[in-house]
């Protein structure tokens, strides 16, 4: 295997956090854990992603999509021993945390910025990096997208104070899954602890003032785990704590 460093596709860094997207942030942090040299391209548009979606992977010509997947191919080609040790129902847990994060988390986040009070930060702090005379175009043409992703995942279905009860119920949850770290599987940082990071960063860490964003940060132990995964592997974006 070379040691050519892998291209790392991401979003641009917004927000004061290493990334504003949790999938992007959980896979650099990953390249860290693992040792594995990498070079950041940027990109506001996955057009040219393998899957449409960011971020994405060039390892010797070789497109990859879904931070999971990329996490997966590494990990076998590089002989990554991150979660070696874990007992299968420790990895069936973190597979279920995944879950939550990715597929509910995730979801109830999007909807906090997009539909709900985060709106006029997110769209000042988006759209920077393109062109000011399209940014308009960019934005109406953006939130109608993901408008109709939150519609067709479903939780765009539910009204604000369901999705905002349903977050709080999905927050306490991995507040108990996080207990008193300092890692998810306590003295040492494993997989799971980018896909936990990689979104709680997006919470804890903004300056957004959102249910959302409230909720996170009523648990204090959540606070005190990010702004420690942050002060350890990306130090320009620790905080003041
Ligand atoms: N399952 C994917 C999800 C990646 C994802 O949802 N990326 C979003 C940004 S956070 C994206 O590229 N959205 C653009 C689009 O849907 O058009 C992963 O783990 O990488």
């Amino acid at each position: 295997m070379s040691d050519e460093p892998i291209k790392l596709v991401q979003f641009p860094r917004h927000l004061g956090i290493p990334n504003a997207s949790p999938f992007c942030a959980k896979l650099e942090l990953w390249l860290k854990l693992a040792d594995i040299s990498y070079e950041i391209e940027e990109q506001v548009m996955p057009n040219s992603a393998p899957k449409k979606k960011i971020p994405w992977i060039m390892d010797q010509g070789q497109k990859i999509g879904d931070s999971t997947l990329i996490i997966e191919h590494l990990t076998k080609t590089r002989d990554v021993k991150l979660d070696d040790g874990l007992s299968a129902s420790e990895l069936a847990a973190d597979q279920a945390t995944v879950a939550l994060l990715e597929e509910r988390i995730y979801w109830q986040l999007v909807y906090d910025r997009w539909e709900g009070g985060g709106w006029p930060e997110i769209s000042a702090a988006f759209f920077t990096s393109i062109p000011a005379i399209l940014q308009p175009i960019m934005r109406a043409f953006a939130k109608r997208m993901v408008k109709k992703q939150l519609w067709q995942q479903g939780t765009g279905r539910h009204s604000a104070d369901d999705v905002y009860a349903m977050a709080s119920r999905d927050l306490n949850a991995l507040a108990a899954i996080v207990g008193d770290g300092p890692y998810v599987h306590g003295d040492k940082i494993r997989t799971i602890d980018c896909a936990v990071w990689g979104t709680l960063i997006s919470l804890t860490q903004v300056s957004l003032d959102t249910p959302m964003t409230r909720a996170a940060r009523t648990h204090d132990n959540l606070v005190v785990y990010a702004d420690r995964i942050t002060r350890e592997y990306f130090p320009d974006f620790a905080r003041d704590t």
